[in-house]
């Protein structure tokens, strides 16, 4: 195993300054599972709170520039304001996240619900999220539809299709020039049945049929259990199609635990797709997302080590030895192919980071920069009174 020349980390480095990750602003708040959400000291009680919380990462980590938003989670009176702030805090709003699965109404669906005026309800909070993305500038428009059925007989599958379909061609229509439509597919939950945007095929079909603003999301922990994922990535970039990530990892189901902390193997594979597509750098327009809720675990140092995940997954991923492994793999030598790969992935890249770091006038240590903050006390004492944010299920 031969150590990267100073040529190659050169490389790597140049790319990873280039890297872009989008911090969710729910996770920030409380968030836990259907059977207990576990509140802790110094949770923001606010959007603005939760953008002061991003911006701490952003200083921290120097690759984590915007926070995506929920709605209603977020909803605040003047979103330029909100905006303001997040530049006052090093960063931008991102991506704008419906929700169109909390209220009372949407119990049998929302945009694919039987009844008319329902999906009515839920169209409009689509327009109004669009608006909001005119208020924020923001580029995406997210769009995950809890929307499915429990018992077969339930509702026509296919009718709920022409639903969705039409509730989707009213957005895209609506969007601007320079905004896009992400649709995110999960396999289950809450919906048990069938679930009407269950896998990456039915958002992919879909989106083609919207239009070159449409695209895809993959949220690592919406797949069947042994999903090849970097599969998908592959075949989504490979169509053009692949919009975002909403990255986590999960050991069963949707478990929305760190990226990488469960299968830090299956995120380099992943990145590794994503370096192979040469779709790494924002000019490639993949949004990388987290998506993530930590119930027991001390928040903005999870997101950070979560960035930080994301950042040594896609390190070792630009370490592979690309002519090698075009080689090896012309050659049909599966044994030399697979070592290539692997070389890379066993290589710690972690003093190559904490390098990058110091060049970009970082802490090399970011999780250890943040205890010695001090924030967490400041936002304790501050945060003291008050209504916690959280995902109000
Ligand atoms: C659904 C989901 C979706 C978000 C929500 C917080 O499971 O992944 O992306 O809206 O989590
Ligand atoms: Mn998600």
């Amino acid at each position: 195993m031969t150590q990267p020349d100073a040529g190659t980390l050169e490389r790597v480095k140049l790319a990873l300054r280039s890297q872009r990750i989008e911090t969710p602003s729910w996770a920030y708040a409380n968030s836990g599972t259907r059977f207990k959400v576990f509140p802790q000291e110094g949770v923001p009680r606010n959007p603005y709170e939760k953008v002061a919380d991003a911006g701490i990462v952003h200083q921290l980590t120097g690759v984590a520039p915007t926070v995506a938003l929920h709605i209603p989670w977020d909803r605040v009176d003047d979103y330029a304001d909100l905006a303001a702030f997040a530049g006052d805090h090093g960063v931008g709003l991102g991506a704008i996240n419906a929700n169109v699965f909390q209220d009372n109404d949407y119990k049998l669906g929302s945009v694919t619900n039987p009844d008319p005026g329902v999906r009515r309800k839920a169209i409009d909070h689509l327009l109004e999220c669009v608006d909001i993305m005119d208020r924020t500038g923001s580029r995406d428009l997210k769009l995950w539809f809890s929307d499915g059925t429990n018992y077969p007989g339930q509702d026509d599958i296919r009718a709920r299709q022409d639903r969705l379909a039409t509730a989707l061609r009213e957005t895209y229509d609506r969007l601007g020039d320079d905004q896009r439509l992400l649709l995110e597919y999960k396999l289950f939950e809450p919906a048990f049945y069938a679930t009407d945007v269950p896998d990456w095929g039915t958002a992919y079909a879909h989106c083609l049929e919207l239009g070159p603003k449409a695209q895809v999301v993959i949220d690592t922990g919406h797949h069947a259990p042994g999903t090849n994922i970097e599969f998908i990535v592959a075949f989504l970039l490979r169509a053009g199609k692949l919009g975002a990530f909403d990255f986590n990892s999960r050991f069963y189901a949707d478990d929305d635990l760190m990226v990488g902390s469960a299968d830090p193997f299956q995120l380099f594979r992943i990145m590794y797709e994503i370096v192979r597509g040469d779709a790494l750098a924002p000019e490639a327009g993949i949004a990388f997302m987290l998506d993530q809720c930590h119930n027991i675990e001390a928040k903005i140092p999870a997101i950070i080590r979560s960035v930080l995940n994301v950042q040594e997954a896609t390190a070792k991923a630009l370490l592979v030895d690309a002519d090698a492994l075009a080689a090896a793999q012309r050659s049909g030598d599966v044994l030399a192919a697979n070592a290539v790969l692997m070389d890379a992935y066993n290589t710690d890249v972690r003093p190559l980071l904490a390098e990058l770091r110091t060049d970009l006038g970082l802490d090399p240590d970011p999780m250890a920069a943040y205890a010695r903050s001090g924030y967490f006390d400041r936002i304790r004492g501050e945060r003291a009174g008050g209504q916690q944010a959280g995902w109000g299920a």
